[in-house]
């Protein structure tokens, strides 16, 4: 490896830290409410450090010294958050306002969604300081969120990975076809929060009885494991019959029913 390679991992620990931190911080706001059955704006996250060569390339094109880097170039740390709706992107912006002087600082927000891009493109940025405490003392950098609905990140990555195959020079009769698309997405987007209520309420009653389901048969196995196999037995019969009819009360019933015994024979589970 020579030199200027480990100047720039040296330069990029901090980076790294921040996309693994600011990942599992938003990755726990989703987890947490879906473990108490509310429904999560954020669908997935994912995140990445830019590529050593992207960021010379970036600062070649704003004109930006190598001393500067840090200051101007905004997306070192990239963190990108998935929503199913657009009113969604708009809540999980709420969160990141929220933590303003708590645990980042936010310096500025593009919203490409009512401005979209002429290429089409469609997102809501917001860039944020971020405090690291490397081994060296603490040390604020600057991160990238992009917030964008399933759709905008569908055609982000096809018309980015086009930018790429052509270095940046899309040939115009594919660039018309990626303004359509850039349409298309739009109205499915439109469409879905259409009918999102429905939509929400199905994934809730989907969860609800695929948590009540699971709770159901760790109830069963506790009592097998603590000899109780008469009425694990019978629990788990009257659980097929009541999961082939799928009638929810009913399974709700059985879950209250399994948890009360287990309570009064103290079964650990
Ligand atoms: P989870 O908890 O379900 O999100 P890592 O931190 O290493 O686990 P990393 O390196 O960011 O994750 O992985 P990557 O490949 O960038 O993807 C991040 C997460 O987003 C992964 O889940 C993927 O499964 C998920 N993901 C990527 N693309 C899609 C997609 O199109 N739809 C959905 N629903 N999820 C997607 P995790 O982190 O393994 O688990
Ligand atoms: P990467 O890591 O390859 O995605 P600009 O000078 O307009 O390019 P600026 O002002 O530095 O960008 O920031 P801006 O406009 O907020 O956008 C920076 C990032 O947004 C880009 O990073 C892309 O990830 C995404 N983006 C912006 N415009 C487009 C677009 O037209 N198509 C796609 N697919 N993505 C876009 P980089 O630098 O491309 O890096």
């Amino acid at each position: 490896m020579n030199v200027e390679n480990t100047e720039w991992k040296k330069i990029l620990i901090p980076y790294e830290h921040a996309v693994e931190e600011l990942k599992v911080k938003f990755k726990s706001i989703r987890n947490e409410l879906r473990t108490i059955g509310e429904y999560s704006p954020i669908e997935f996250v994912t995140g990445r450090v830019k590529k050593v060569s992207s960021i010379i390339e970036k600062a070649r094109k704003l004109d930006v010294s190598h001393e500067e880097i840090p200051d101007k170039i905004e997306d070192i740390a990239g963190i990108r958050i998935m929503c199913q709706f657009v009113e969604d992107i708009y809540t999980v912006v709420d969160y990141i306002r929220d933590r303003d002087g708590e645990d980042l600082e936010v310096v500025l927000e593009k919203d490409y969604i009512n401005n979209y891009k002429d290429s089409g493109y469609r997102s809501y940025h917001v860039v944020i300081k971020y405090p690291i405490h490397t081994a060296l003392g603490p040390k604020n950098i600057l991160a990238e969120i992009q917030i964008r609905t399933l759709a905008m990140n569908f055609w982000a990555i096809i018309e980015h990975s086009l930018k790429y195959k052509y270095k940046q020079q899309i040939p115009p009769h594919i660039n018309e076809r990626l303004k359509k698309a850039a349409d298309a997405a739009f109205k499915l987007d439109q469409e879905m929060s259409e009918i999102r209520h429905e939509i929400r309420q199905a994934q809730k009653f989907f969860e609800v009885r695929s948590n009540t389901v699971s709770s159901i048969l760790q109830s069963i196995q506790s009592l097998y494991i603590s000899g109780r196999t008469r009425e694990a037995n019978e629990f788990q019969e009257r659980f097929y019959r009541l999961w082939e009819k799928g009638e929810m009360l009913e399974l709700k019933l059985l879950d209250r029913e399994i948890d009360k015994l287990i309570e009064k024979h103290e079964v650990y589970d």
